[in-house]
């Protein structure tokens, strides 16, 4: 299958806090340049640059307001003189007023935030559209008839939701795919998160619609990041009423009990009859994940990408989590062969 990278990727290499400090974020660099050492290595098939898209194509899934946010907020934290990171450090919970943007960057930063989880440097913003153009090239090729097709995006997306940031995700590259193939003639395009993290920003985007379905695997969220969302009780408001399906699985999952869940999101899938099928790839499921509680081996990515195969339907592949260094491209791309290994 076809890939789809952007080395503008690398201008985005942020900090987290961790263990009283900040680090070099989990979410590095060397993620994406492994994976693509990866499917060149193992010849998974042609290698291509994005398409430069317009910022409409992204409005399309979030807010006006939060993509300018994004576009000028590095810009906004370095005229008061900063030179670090820019992370936030208060947020609008609860009965706190989200009735307006505040003008000043340290309040618009928790305004449009989730957590301190999404740093923004000098090359986030390059980096993060160059990843929507990842997905919007993707989504091109699927549309144009593709079978199968790899956005290699980075940073991931499904933690970003309309108006706010998160996880290590800023726009949320599905859910622009989504939208592309929507208004190139799609009727239903379905979204399968098997990301370790529940997709809260993919679910917010489409929880009041029928023509996204959105069905994710991950670990359960009352012990699990993102915590606040991802139960199964959630299953999509008015239009969307029926049209959101969550599987939380318990830490220390094996390939046993998730492929059943997994066989079991497949056939809501199926039964939805999409257009097309966007699988937001994490593989942060992998049993040696430094943050993830999951127990997947190399071998059962395999066996996952031939399980979605056998929905028969068009798909594009969106990269999202994945820590362990050392084995994210053998993960990632063991899922895209055993994909391609049922779809000619
Ligand atoms: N000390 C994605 O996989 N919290 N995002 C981790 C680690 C945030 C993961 C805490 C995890 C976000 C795209
Ligand atoms: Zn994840």
């Amino acid at each position: 299958m076809l890939t789809i990278f952007s080395s503008n990727h690398r201008l985005h290499h942020g900090s987290e806090l961790k263990d009283g400090s900040l680090k070099p974020s989990f979410e590095n660099p060397q993620r994406a340049d492994t994976v693509l050492a990866q499917v060149r290595s193992e010849g998974l098939g042609d290698i291509i640059a994005q398409q430069r898209y317009d910022r409409s194509n992204y409005v399309a899934a979030h807010s006006e307001r939060y993509v300018s946010f994004l576009e000028n907020a590095w810009q906004e934290w370095a005229a008061t003189g900063k030179t670090h990171d820019a992370l936030p450090l208060v947020w609008p919970v609860r009965d706190l007023a989200i009735d307006q943007e505040p003008d000043f960057i340290d309040g618009k930063l928790g305004f449009y935030a989730m957590d301190a989880g999404a740093p923004i440097t000098p090359g986030t913003w390059e980096a993060v559209r160059s990843s929507a153009d990842v997905a919007l090239t993707g989504a091109q090729h699927v549309i144009d008839g593709a079978k199968g097709a790899f956005a290699l995006c980075r940073p991931p997306g499904h933690h970003a939701a309309r108006e706010y940031m998160g996880g290590y995700c800023y726009l949320n590259n599905a859910a622009i795919a989504a939208e592309r193939c929507l208004s190139r003639g799609a009727e239903r395009v379905a979204i399968l998160d098997v990301d370790f993290h529940h997709g809260n920003g993919t679910q917010n985007i489409f929880y009041d619609r029928s023509d996204v379905l959105f069905v994710s695997l991950h670990g359960d969220p009352s012990v699990s990041y993102p915590y606040f969302a991802g139960f199964a009780h959630e299953t999509g408001v008015g239009a969307g009423a029926g049209y959101n399906a969550n599987y939380p699985l318990p830490a220390g999952t094996q390939w046993d009990t998730y492929s059943i869940a997994l066989a079991n999101a497949l056939r809501r899938v199926q039964a939805y009859k999409p257009d097309f099928l966007i699988i937001s790839l994490g593989v942060d499921t992998f049993e040696h994940d430094p943050i993830s509680h999951f127990r997947l081996t190399s071998d059962n990515f395999i066996q996952m990408g031939e399980a979605i195969a056998r929905a028969a339907i068009a798909t594009l592949f969106v990269m999202e989590g994945g820590y362990m260094v050392d084995e994210i491209g053998i993960n990632a791309v063991n899922t895209l062969q055993g994909y391609d290994s049922l779809v000619r």
